[in-house]
Protein backbone atom coordinates (compact mmCIF):
# COMPACT_ATOMS: atom_id res chain seq x y z
CA UNK A 1 0.00 0.00 0.00
CA UNK A 2 0.92 3.94 -0.65
CA UNK A 3 0.82 5.39 2.05
CA UNK A 4 1.66 9.45 3.37
CA UNK A 5 2.12 10.24 6.44
CA UNK A 6 1.01 13.82 7.25
CA UNK A 7 3.16 15.89 9.94
CA UNK A 8 6.79 14.82 11.08
CA UNK A 9 5.90 14.89 15.10
CA UNK A 10 6.87 11.98 17.24
CA UNK A 11 3.98 10.37 16.45
CA UNK A 12 3.85 10.39 12.65
CA UNK A 13 6.80 9.31 12.59
CA UNK A 14 6.53 6.43 14.71
CA UNK A 15 4.10 5.06 12.38
CA UNK A 16 5.81 6.19 9.43
CA UNK A 17 8.84 3.51 10.70
CA UNK A 18 6.34 0.65 12.10
CA UNK A 19 4.07 1.36 8.30
CA UNK A 20 7.52 1.24 6.08
CA UNK A 21 8.06 -2.68 7.27
CA UNK A 22 5.25 -3.61 5.27
CA UNK A 23 4.19 -0.53 3.10
CA UNK A 24 5.66 2.43 1.06
CA UNK A 25 5.80 5.34 3.48
CA UNK A 26 6.11 9.09 2.27
CA UNK A 27 5.61 12.11 3.99
CA UNK A 28 4.10 15.54 3.91
CA UNK A 29 5.38 18.06 6.05
CA UNK A 30 5.17 21.58 6.91
CA UNK A 31 9.07 22.10 5.70
CA UNK A 32 9.76 21.65 1.67
CA UNK A 33 12.26 19.02 2.04
CA UNK A 34 12.41 15.70 0.15
CA UNK A 35 13.59 13.92 2.17
CA UNK A 36 13.22 12.59 6.51
CA UNK A 37 15.71 10.79 7.85
CA UNK A 38 14.05 9.06 11.15
CA UNK A 39 16.05 7.21 13.69
CA UNK A 40 13.85 4.76 15.75
CA UNK A 41 14.57 3.36 18.99
CA UNK A 42 12.38 1.89 21.92
CA UNK A 43 12.48 -1.43 23.51
CA UNK A 44 8.89 -2.66 22.46
CA UNK A 45 8.72 -6.12 21.71
CA UNK A 46 7.20 -5.25 17.95
CA UNK A 47 10.85 -2.98 17.15
CA UNK A 48 11.41 -4.42 14.04
CA UNK A 49 13.45 -2.15 12.61
CA UNK A 50 17.69 -2.66 13.23
CA UNK A 51 18.59 -0.98 16.19
CA UNK A 52 20.74 2.08 15.88
CA UNK A 53 19.41 2.29 11.91
CA UNK A 54 18.23 5.10 10.01
CA UNK A 55 15.47 5.27 8.01
CA UNK A 56 15.16 7.82 4.87
CA UNK A 57 11.77 8.81 3.59
CA UNK A 58 10.60 10.31 0.81
CA UNK A 59 9.13 13.68 1.84
CA UNK A 60 6.58 16.16 -0.03
CA UNK A 61 5.98 14.76 -3.23
CA UNK A 62 3.06 15.75 -4.78
CA UNK A 63 2.66 12.75 -7.15
CA UNK A 64 3.48 10.63 -4.12
CA UNK A 65 0.33 12.22 -2.22
CA UNK A 66 -1.67 11.29 -5.36
CA UNK A 67 -0.67 7.98 -5.53
CA UNK A 68 -1.47 7.13 -2.28
CA UNK A 69 -4.24 4.60 -0.74
CA UNK A 70 -3.96 6.47 2.51
CA UNK A 71 -3.20 9.31 4.26
CA UNK A 72 -2.43 9.18 8.40
CA UNK A 73 -2.46 12.99 9.55
CA UNK A 74 -1.02 13.20 13.26
CA UNK A 75 -0.64 16.98 13.07
CA UNK A 76 -1.86 18.43 16.07
CA UNK A 77 -5.99 19.40 16.27
CA UNK A 78 -5.59 22.96 15.88
CA UNK A 79 -3.22 21.77 12.40
CA UNK A 80 -5.52 19.92 11.03
CA UNK A 81 -7.28 22.48 9.03
CA UNK A 82 -3.83 24.28 7.63
CA UNK A 83 -2.40 20.38 6.93
CA UNK A 84 -5.19 19.48 5.30
CA UNK A 85 -5.89 22.33 2.79
CA UNK A 86 -2.38 22.22 1.90
CA UNK A 87 -2.64 18.19 0.63
CA UNK A 88 -6.01 18.83 -0.68
CA UNK A 89 -4.92 19.96 -4.20
CA UNK A 90 -2.55 16.70 -4.53
CA UNK A 91 -5.34 14.22 -2.80
CA UNK A 92 -7.42 11.37 -5.19
CA UNK A 93 -10.77 11.70 -3.50
CA UNK A 94 -10.97 8.22 -3.04
CA UNK A 95 -7.74 8.10 -0.82
CA UNK A 96 -9.07 7.26 2.98
CA UNK A 97 -7.77 9.86 5.20
CA UNK A 98 -7.24 8.61 9.19
CA UNK A 99 -7.42 11.69 11.44
CA UNK A 100 -5.40 11.24 14.85
CA UNK A 101 -4.73 13.82 16.98
CA UNK A 102 -5.87 14.43 20.73
CA UNK A 103 -8.91 16.02 21.86
CA UNK A 104 -12.13 17.05 19.90
CA UNK A 105 -13.45 19.28 17.57
CA UNK A 106 -11.73 18.59 13.95
CA UNK A 107 -14.54 16.83 12.56
CA UNK A 108 -16.46 18.96 10.64
CA UNK A 109 -13.19 21.14 9.33
CA UNK A 110 -12.27 17.62 8.00
CA UNK A 111 -15.74 17.11 6.28
CA UNK A 112 -15.98 20.88 5.08
CA UNK A 113 -12.33 20.63 3.25
CA UNK A 114 -13.02 16.92 2.29
CA UNK A 115 -16.83 15.86 1.18
CA UNK A 116 -15.61 13.24 -0.94
CA UNK A 117 -12.79 11.19 0.69
CA UNK A 118 -13.60 8.92 3.16
CA UNK A 119 -12.42 10.16 6.26
CA UNK A 120 -11.69 7.39 9.87
CA UNK A 121 -10.51 9.03 13.31
CA UNK A 122 -8.41 7.41 15.63
CA UNK A 123 -7.18 7.58 18.99
CA UNK A 124 -3.61 5.82 20.09
CA UNK A 125 -2.27 5.80 23.73
CA UNK A 126 1.49 4.67 22.02
CA UNK A 127 3.34 7.61 23.02
CA UNK A 128 6.81 8.55 21.57
CA UNK A 129 8.69 11.48 21.91
CA UNK A 130 11.74 13.14 19.90
CA UNK A 131 15.00 13.12 22.33
CA UNK A 132 16.82 15.20 18.83
CA UNK A 133 15.77 16.26 15.58
CA UNK A 134 16.12 12.87 13.72
CA UNK A 135 15.00 10.48 16.43
CA UNK A 136 12.11 9.13 17.59
CA UNK A 137 11.82 7.32 20.76
CA UNK A 138 8.95 4.70 21.63
CA UNK A 139 8.37 4.80 25.12
CA UNK A 140 4.69 3.52 25.78
CA UNK A 141 2.64 1.17 23.86
CA UNK A 142 -0.88 1.33 23.81
CA UNK A 143 -4.06 0.16 21.95
CA UNK A 144 -5.29 2.62 18.76
CA UNK A 145 -8.86 2.93 18.00
CA UNK A 146 -10.50 4.07 15.21
CA UNK A 147 -13.66 4.38 13.16
CA UNK A 148 -15.36 6.25 10.51
CA UNK A 149 -17.23 9.21 10.95
CA UNK A 150 -18.50 9.43 6.64
CA UNK A 151 -20.82 6.23 5.16
CA UNK A 152 -18.18 5.03 2.76
CA UNK A 153 -15.35 5.15 5.41
CA UNK A 154 -17.05 1.61 6.34
CA UNK A 155 -15.51 -0.30 3.51
CA UNK A 156 -12.03 0.42 5.27
CA UNK A 157 -12.36 -1.46 8.54
CA UNK A 158 -9.47 -3.16 6.83
CA UNK A 159 -7.16 -0.69 8.22
CA UNK A 160 -7.35 -1.69 11.62
CA UNK A 161 -5.62 -5.14 10.60
CA UNK A 162 -3.23 -3.13 8.90
CA UNK A 163 -2.42 -0.55 12.09
CA UNK A 164 -2.55 -4.01 14.13
CA UNK A 165 -0.14 -5.27 11.77
CA UNK A 166 2.44 -2.09 12.08
CA UNK A 167 1.64 -1.01 15.57
CA UNK A 168 -0.49 -3.58 17.93
CA UNK A 169 -3.10 -3.38 19.39
CA UNK A 170 -5.31 -1.68 16.89
CA UNK A 171 -8.98 -2.48 16.74
CA UNK A 172 -11.86 -0.71 14.65
CA UNK A 173 -14.61 0.73 16.09
CA UNK A 174 -18.28 1.17 15.47
CA UNK A 175 -18.74 4.52 16.91
CA UNK A 176 -15.25 6.40 17.27
CA UNK A 177 -16.85 8.94 19.00
CA UNK A 178 -17.08 7.02 22.45
CA UNK A 179 -13.29 5.75 22.47
CA UNK A 180 -13.06 9.58 21.61
CA UNK A 181 -15.19 11.15 24.67
CA UNK A 182 -13.17 8.31 26.70
CA UNK A 183 -9.75 9.82 26.01
CA UNK A 184 -10.86 13.29 26.22
CA UNK A 185 -12.20 12.91 29.52
CA UNK A 186 -8.67 11.48 31.02
CA UNK A 187 -7.17 14.21 28.54
CA UNK A 188 -9.19 16.96 30.33
CA UNK A 189 -8.07 15.82 33.79
CA UNK A 190 -4.64 15.03 33.35
CA UNK A 191 -3.42 17.52 30.85
CA UNK A 192 -4.56 20.97 32.44
CA UNK A 193 -3.60 20.47 35.41
CA UNK A 194 0.10 18.71 34.88
CA UNK A 195 0.64 21.69 32.87
CA UNK A 196 -0.11 24.33 35.44
CA UNK A 197 1.77 22.71 38.17
CA UNK A 198 4.89 21.38 36.11
CA UNK A 199 4.47 18.12 37.04
CA UNK A 200 4.80 14.64 35.84
CA UNK A 201 1.41 12.94 35.63
CA UNK A 202 2.47 10.99 38.71
CA UNK A 203 2.30 13.18 41.07
CA UNK A 204 -1.66 13.93 40.52
CA UNK A 205 -1.71 10.73 42.68
CA UNK A 206 -1.40 12.46 45.65
CA UNK A 207 -4.25 13.52 47.78
CA UNK A 208 -4.31 17.18 47.46
CA UNK A 209 -5.48 16.57 43.66
CA UNK A 210 -8.53 14.66 44.77
CA UNK A 211 -11.00 17.18 44.77
CA UNK A 212 -10.30 18.68 41.85
CA UNK A 213 -9.70 15.47 39.63
CA UNK A 214 -13.62 14.79 40.88
CA UNK A 215 -15.11 17.70 40.00
CA UNK A 216 -13.68 17.50 36.66
CA UNK A 217 -14.81 14.15 36.41
CA UNK A 218 -18.23 14.96 37.53
CA UNK A 219 -18.48 17.40 34.85
CA UNK A 220 -17.16 15.74 32.39
CA UNK A 221 -19.24 12.55 33.22
CA UNK A 222 -22.56 14.85 32.86
CA UNK A 223 -21.75 15.86 29.40
CA UNK A 224 -20.52 12.87 28.02
CA UNK A 225 -23.97 11.34 29.31
CA UNK A 226 -25.61 14.12 27.72
CA UNK A 227 -23.77 13.75 24.00
CA UNK A 228 -25.45 10.19 24.56
CA UNK A 229 -22.09 8.23 25.88
CA UNK A 230 -23.54 7.73 29.71
CA UNK A 231 -21.00 7.35 32.38
CA UNK A 232 -20.62 8.45 36.11
CA UNK A 233 -18.39 10.34 37.45
CA UNK A 234 -16.90 7.64 39.91
CA UNK A 235 -15.89 5.57 36.70
CA UNK A 236 -14.07 8.36 34.92
CA UNK A 237 -12.88 9.05 38.11
CA UNK A 238 -11.21 5.40 37.92
CA UNK A 239 -9.75 5.95 34.62
CA UNK A 240 -7.89 8.70 35.47
CA UNK A 241 -6.43 6.98 38.29
CA UNK A 242 -5.44 4.02 36.20
CA UNK A 243 -3.98 6.21 33.50
CA UNK A 244 -2.40 8.36 35.86
CA UNK A 245 -0.57 5.33 38.08
CA UNK A 246 0.13 3.61 34.47
CA UNK A 247 1.79 6.87 33.48
CA UNK A 248 3.25 8.16 36.43
CA UNK A 249 6.25 8.90 34.96
CA UNK A 250 5.59 10.51 32.17
CA UNK A 251 5.02 14.11 31.12
CA UNK A 252 2.10 14.84 29.54
CA UNK A 253 1.90 16.27 26.08
CA UNK A 254 0.16 19.75 27.41
CA UNK A 255 2.94 19.92 30.04
CA UNK A 256 5.90 19.49 27.19
CA UNK A 257 4.07 21.81 25.11
CA UNK A 258 4.06 24.40 27.90
CA UNK A 259 7.28 23.91 28.83
CA UNK A 260 8.42 24.51 25.42
CA UNK A 261 6.71 27.52 25.31
CA UNK A 262 4.11 26.00 22.46
CA UNK A 263 0.83 26.27 21.55
CA UNK A 264 -1.31 23.85 23.55
CA UNK A 265 -3.94 21.74 22.58
CA UNK A 266 -6.38 23.10 25.35
CA UNK A 267 -9.58 24.45 23.00
CA UNK A 268 -9.67 20.77 21.62
CA UNK A 269 -9.44 19.65 25.29
CA UNK A 270 -11.27 21.41 27.88
CA UNK A 271 -12.32 24.32 25.11
CA UNK A 272 -14.18 21.11 23.56
CA UNK A 273 -15.66 19.95 26.37
CA UNK A 274 -16.89 23.16 27.47
CA UNK A 275 -18.44 24.12 24.27
CA UNK A 276 -20.77 21.00 24.64
CA UNK A 277 -21.49 21.77 27.88
CA UNK A 278 -22.77 25.36 26.70
CA UNK A 279 -25.43 23.46 24.32
CA UNK A 280 -26.77 21.08 26.70
CA UNK A 281 -26.95 23.91 29.49
CA UNK A 282 -24.13 22.45 31.64
CA UNK A 283 -22.24 24.58 34.01
CA UNK A 284 -18.48 23.33 33.75
CA UNK A 285 -16.54 25.92 35.73
CA UNK A 286 -13.95 23.40 36.96
CA UNK A 287 -13.08 22.94 33.28
CA UNK A 288 -13.27 26.43 32.12
CA UNK A 289 -10.99 27.51 34.84
CA UNK A 290 -8.55 25.04 34.11
CA UNK A 291 -8.78 26.32 30.32
CA UNK A 292 -8.61 30.25 31.26
CA UNK A 293 -5.21 29.12 32.80
CA UNK A 294 -4.15 27.43 30.44
CA UNK A 295 -5.01 30.09 27.25
CA UNK A 296 -3.45 32.72 29.91
CA UNK A 297 -0.22 30.96 30.02
CA UNK A 298 0.10 30.70 26.49
CA UNK A 299 -0.82 34.65 25.59
CA UNK A 300 1.85 35.34 28.28
CA UNK A 301 4.86 33.23 26.37
CA UNK A 302 3.90 34.73 22.83
CA UNK A 303 2.97 38.05 24.46
CA UNK A 304 7.10 38.13 25.29
O1 LIG B 1 -2.74 11.48 26.24
C1 LIG B 1 -2.04 11.87 27.13
C2 LIG B 1 -1.25 13.09 26.87
O2 LIG B 1 -0.21 13.29 27.46
O3 LIG B 1 -1.70 13.86 26.01
C3 LIG B 1 -2.05 11.21 28.47
C4 LIG B 1 -3.04 10.07 28.46
C5 LIG B 1 -2.42 12.20 29.53
C6 LIG B 1 -0.73 10.56 28.81
O4 LIG B 1 0.26 11.47 29.15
Amino acid sequence: MNITILGAGAVGRLWGCKLANQHNVHFWTRDNHQKLAIHLTGTDATAKLTPKSTSLFEANQPPLLASSDLVLATVKAFQVGAAIQAIKPHLNPETAVVIMHNGMGSQQTVLDLLPNNPIIYATTAQAAFRPSQDEVHHTGIGPTLLGSITPHGIQHQQLAHLLDDALPPCQWEDDINQPLWNKLAINCAINPLTALHLCKNGKLARSEFDTELDAICQEVALVMSAEGYPVTASVLRQRVDTVINATADNFSSMNQDVCHQRQTEIDYISGYLIARAATHNIEAPHNHRLWQAIKELERKYHDQ
